[in-house]
């Protein structure tokens, strides 16, 4: 099966190694996603434009010129909005428990309850400084303020105010978001909120299910985005600038290969940690392998990555997104796939009993059908957890059979940007990034986030959206799912201003740094929004006004859809492929891509050609440097 891309071409994917990858699997009659997808073709058109409702037992009702209303009278808008307030939903819970997880393990470090310690103590200081704590206090008694303060948090009320937006959100910001009534409360009071609205025959109205999404999006923004980030930099280290590589070629079948998948780095970051311990390393070699290597999948992938700069040697390279996680398994050398939160896919499971790959529930939401080793996270266990993780990989390494087969292909890759490695790089402070964009050399800047998604390809769409930019000197940064296909298409590397426009590359020769700036993961969302902040206070405006835009081309699920209405409550323009489930909804549609823009300044843009897309986007840079 192939996807017919615009120009007529056949792709499954915009990488040869998947495509390699492909082939094999097709070979050997596993069946994988790209197959599931042709086989779901054609699929139902009431739930892609979003007016099939199923909330009660009346239903499904789907909306047709037909039977323009469900058989309690909800119109079309009230089942797209009502749609869109659940997804958003299911993406603060899960950013929420994310969040939780690292708070928690930052209170066990400061109490000495686990061998993470703290590793920025700068960046502690700072934020407690803007979150109005006591900065006298010792490290760890500051830390433990911080992380109940995080606590604290997620579990006010609806009608509290949440500190951390207080503290962290541009004052401009709050302004307009008090102004319409949207300034979330404790996180997961506006979870239940949102669920008790969007239940049947209780909220009914559009728009106000459309800001009931807003205010969500905040508080994923702040208790889910800015926060996270920022409590896992404290945590775990700030990223600084560091070499790496991505593509599946970055499997190497003489070691015993352990995967870190998902989203929450501390699991990863512990087996890291341990598997560099002579123990560890002794063991894997007397199980005939040369060493241990920790290949980075997916977001926690990103995080290792980011990171890998503080982690000496152990790291093995990104292997790919999401899409690629079972290829990744049937090259056949994957000993052990730890699963954190979220993105495992059902499929893995098939292809994993292929071969001998053990696959490792490592999160206590994380499980799956036929998966039955299961290692929880527990800050005060993982040291033990992490050791037992690569016994379980060594065994199975013993397991391995014959049919390996590895994509030969691998990139150079720069990584480890933030607004601190940026501003190291540039001499201490982001001003020559500003002159560099008021002079006009540097047009504006596009974050490039989120998912992939195999719609029309996979990463067919982010790859070419981004190259355009660049050529309109427009910087990316990027983070998600994006990233690695931009690190696998070789545009994490400083060769690649070669692709950039005239202004652009000059900028990124004198600064020795890649047109798309790696960021990390999708949590990471919350570090770009820490630098548009940075750079409205610099500037003394709104984000609003500042020449950025914001492009998930290849959103795939729930946190993506929260992350998308953040951007807009944030101010930007955010570009959304493909299209949501939205335009069932003529009102909502409209709301969304063009009313919303009069109340946060934001708006979507909806757009599934990547050039255009660009073009779009390169036109609002360009009205705003204008304004
Ligand atoms: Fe999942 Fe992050 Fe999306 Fe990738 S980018 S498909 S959420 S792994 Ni967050």
């Amino acid at each position: 099966m192939a996807v017919i891309t615009r120009d007529g071409t056949e792709l499954v994917s915009q990488h040869a190694s998947t495509r390699e990858m492909y082939e094999h699997t097709k070979a050997q009659n596993i069946t994988t996603i790209f197959d599931r997808y042709e086989a779901q073709q054609p699929q139902c058109a009431f739930g892609k434009t979003g007016v099939c409702c199923q909330l009660c037992s009346h239903g499904p009702c789907r909306i047709s010129p037909r039977a323009p209303r469900g058989i309690c009278g909800a119109t079309a808008d009230t089942i797209v909005a009502r749609n869109i307030v659940r997804l958003a939903t299911h993406g603060l819970a899960a950013y929420s428990h994310h969040l939780e997880t690292i708070a928690k393990t930052m209170l066990a470090a400061a109490e000495g309850k686990t061998p993470f310690t703290i590793q920025d103590e700068g960046k502690l200081r700072s934020v407690a400084r803007a979150l109005g704590l006591d900065t006298d206090k010792p490290t760890n008694e500051l830390a433990k303020d911080l992380a109940r303060t995080a606590l604290e948090d997620l579990r006010k009320g609806a009608d509290e105010p949440m500190t951390l937006v207080e503290a962290l959100a541009p004052e401009t910001r709050r302004e307009v978001w008090s102004r319409l009534g949207i300034l979330p409360g404790g996180a997961h009071s506006e979870l239940r909120d949102a669920l008790t609205k969007s239940m049947t025959s209780i909220n009914t109205d559009p728009v106000d299910l459309l800001m009931t999404s807003l205010r969500l999006a905040i508080a994923t923004g702040y208790a889910g985005l800015v926060s996270t980030i920022t409590l896992q930099d404290v945590l775990l280290g700030t990223p600084s600038i560091v070499k790496s590589e991505a593509d599946l070629g970055v499997v190497d079948s003489e070691y015993v290969n352990i995967v870190a998948h998902g989203h929450v780095p501390l699991v990863g970051t512990a087996v890291l940690h341990a598997s560099q311990t002579e123990e560890m390393q002794a063991l894997a070699r007397s199980a005939g392998a040369k060493g241990i290597k920790v290949l980075g999948s997916m977001c926690t992938g990103q995080e290792l990555m980011q990171r890998s700069a503080h982690s000496a040697t152990g790291f093995g390279g990104q292997t790919g997104n999401w899409i690629n996680q079972e290829y990744l398994v049937a090259t056949g050398a994957v000993d052990l796939v730890m699963m954190d939160l979220n993105c495992s896919t059902p499929g893995l499971k098939e292809v994993a009993d292929r071969f001998h790959t053990k696959l490792v529930c490592v999160d206590r939401m994380v499980r799956m059908a036929g998966v039955e080793d299961i290692v929880d996270y527990d800050p005060a266990e993982i040291d033990q957890q992490a050791r037992k993780l690569i016994k379980m990989a060594v065994e199975a390494f013993l397991r391995r059979g014959r049919r390996i087969h590895i994509p030969s292909r691998r990139k150079d890759v720069v990584a480890g940007f933030s607004a601190e490695s940026i501003a190291g790089a540039l001499g201490g402070s982001l001003r020559p990034l500003l002159e560099a964009i008021e002079d006009g050399l540097i047009r504006g800047i596009v974050a490039v986030v989120g998912c992939t998604n195999n719609r029309n390809g996979h990463d067919t769409t982010v790859v070419p959206l981004v190259k355009e930019l660049i050529a309109r000197d427009i910087l990316v940064v990027n983070a998600g799912c994006v990233s690695s296909a931009l690190q696998i298409e070789g545009l994490a590397t400083l060769d690649a201003a070669d692709l950039a426009g005239p202004g652009l590359r000059a900028v990124c020769r004198m600064l020795g740094v890649p047109p798309c700036l790696n960021f990390g993961s999708c949590v990471d969302i919350g570090r770009i929004a820490t630098v548009v902040t940075a750079i409205a206070d610099e500037m003394g405006i709104d984000p609003s006004e500042l020449p950025i835009a914001v492009s998930a081309p290849e959103y795939l699920e729930q946190k993506a859809v929260a992350d998308g209405f953040f951007a807009v409550a944030l101010g930007l323009l955010t570009h959304i492929g493909p299209t949501p489930p939205v335009t069932g909804g003529e009102l909502v549609s409209r709301i969304l891509t063009q009313d919303i823009e009069q109340l946060t300044g934001g708006r979507v843009l909806l757009e599934e050609d990547p050039l255009t897309a660009a073009r779009l986007i390169a036109e609002h840079i360009e009205s705003k440097r204008k304004a």
